[in-house]
């Protein structure tokens, strides 16, 4: 709309309270949408759109993209964004971090530099595919600026001459999709902190989301690459990413050969996430997608794959992403004496409500709801909630519409309950568990599963609600 005034996304970040303005941007416009805020049928949900865009939250709730609501949110418009916001990463080249994309207001941030980000829980289960840019982000180091017209993928192969594929080379595979959840292995760490202090970041329960990939098969690759199926000194994959730290070694991780050359393994050189490119902060131009296996070995921006006999020598494969006994301090710890962690165990995590939520009683009952899953290809098979303390337990209903069989199951599952209510009661603890298809469930609580890098918590998760009749 030419006239009106320009105004950055740093603009209309300023724009996010309600003691303010609330703001919005949708594709090219901004929008001061306060007067809207008290009537938006959906609610309080508008505030998380609040000094950022609308549009992640528009194709999470379909029911917006109609011609009457855009009309709507015409009538609000103030302005243009400026061209500059379209460009994807702002210009400070002291600064490691200088060249780091923009990312979603809505993101609870857990550290600014490097970038850890995890979406509100509620969001979460809303929406089966977690839309891009609420998709939680876990970088150890700056996300590096790559021309994809000169990037190139290494790949060598145990006693083979390295060969080098470019984007276009990798595209003449067969496209591959595969819809799966990462999730990382640090994920609801601060329930376990509560217990005793671990080291790390304090994650909640949405350090997890489940996309659809697309890109080449590993296993295709490989085998152009060479590799033979009886090659006895191919044991590990190893991927390499273009982030690196201030002594240049980059970020690697590796997996073993069973995963990678299992036809039905589904890993993946993925070039798209949700239908379009990789955005920078989930790995552009290309990232391994390893279903089934931690978050940590699907690694982002790839720039080298090794088949090798040895696993990955990096900090992040050797000396972190384990678990250790509940009494291995950081005084006794030997990082040498745990298998680095490939399949997550069952989890699952309650979204709605929140802690201490004040929740209104419909017809004597509340409705739960939340998301499940589980490593190595199981799938969810049922999700039991108590509000009593287990006296008392509710099956709930899943959302699962994958049709890859376990262990080839890669998506989480939503789940949803309707839990009853007494007369009068005016709060109530739920606890919620998981089973996955090996009849695998959560363990009851934090104390015994407890290891001094918090990873692997996936005990019962138990929330403290109020109630309103
Ligand atoms: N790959 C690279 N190159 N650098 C990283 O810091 N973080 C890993 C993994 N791949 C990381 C990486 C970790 S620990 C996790 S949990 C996932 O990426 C997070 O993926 P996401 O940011 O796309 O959600
Ligand atoms: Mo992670």
């Amino acid at each position: 709309v030419p006239g009106l005034p320009l105004y950055s996304l740093r603009d209309v970040g300023q724009h996010c309270s309600h003691k303010d303005e609330i703001w919005v941007t949708y594709k090219q416009g901004v929008y001061n949408i306060t007067p809207f805020i008290d009537e938006h049928p959906g609610g309080d949900k508008i505030m998380m759109a609040a000094g950022g865009s609308v549009e992640p939250f528009w194709l999470m709730y379909g029911v917006h993209n109609q011609p009457e609501i855009l009309a709507m949110l015409e009538s609000y418009r103030i302005g243009n964004l400026s061209m500059e916001d379209s460009m994807e990463s702002t210009r400070d080249l002291e600064d490691p971090y200088g060249l780091e994309p923009k990312r979603h207001p809505s993101l609870k941030i857990n550290s600014q530099k490097p970038f850890n980000a995890e979406p509100p829980p509620s969001l979460l289960a809303d929406s089966y595919i977690t839309p891009v840019e609420l998709f939680y982000v876990r970088n150890h180091l700056p996300v590096p600026l790559v021309d994809v017209n000169e990037w190139r993928l290494t790949i060598e192969v145990v006693g083979l001459k390295p060969i080098e594929l470019s984007m276009d080379q990798i595209k003449k595979f067969p496209k591959h999709t595969v819809t799966t959840s990462i999730q990382c292995a640090g994920n609801r760490r601060s329930e376990m902190s509560k217990i005793k202090k671990v080291k790390g970041l304090d994650w909640g329960t949405a350090a997890i989301g489940n996309a659809t990939f697309s890109g080449a098969r590993l296993y295709d690759v490989l085998k152009a690459a060479g590799l033979k199926d009886d090659e006895i000194k191919a044991q590990h994959v190893q991927f390499e990413g273009l982030d690196t730290d201030p002594a240049n070694v980059p970020y690697a991780a590796s997996i073993p050969i069973e995963k990678a050359m299992d036809p039905k393994g589904d890993v993946l050189l993925a070039y798209e996430m949700n239908g379009a490119p990789l955005s920078r902060d989930h790995g552009y131009p290309l990232r391994a997608v390893v279903p089934g296996v931690v978050g940590a070995r699907n690694v982002k921006w790839l720039g080298a794959v090794y088949v090798s006999e040895e696993e990955s020598s990096s900090h992040w494969q050797q000396n972190d992403y384990k678990g250790f006994s509940p009494s291995t301090d950081w005084d006794t710890v030997d990082f040498t004496k745990s298998p680095a962690i490939q399949q997550l165990p069952v989890t699952s995590a309650i979204c709605e409500p929140s802690e201490n939520e004040v929740v209104l009683v419909k017809n004597g009952k509340i409705t739960v709801k939340g998301y499940a899953s589980s490593g190595g290809g199981n799938k969810i098979v049922r999700v039991d909630v108590t509000p009593d303390g287990g006296q008392t337990w509710y099956v709930a209903d899943l959302i699962n519409p994958e049709k890859n069989k376990p262990p080839h199951h890669w998506a989480w599952s939503l789940w949803q309950v309707e839990i009853p209510v007494r007369k009068g009661q005016k709060q109530m603890e739920l606890w919620a568990k998981a089973v996955d298809s090996s009849y695998n469930t959560q363990p009851e609580s934090f104390k015994n599963i407890w290891n001094l890098r918090g990873v692997l918590s996936n005990a019962y998760h138990r929330i403290n609600i109020k109630l309103k009749h």
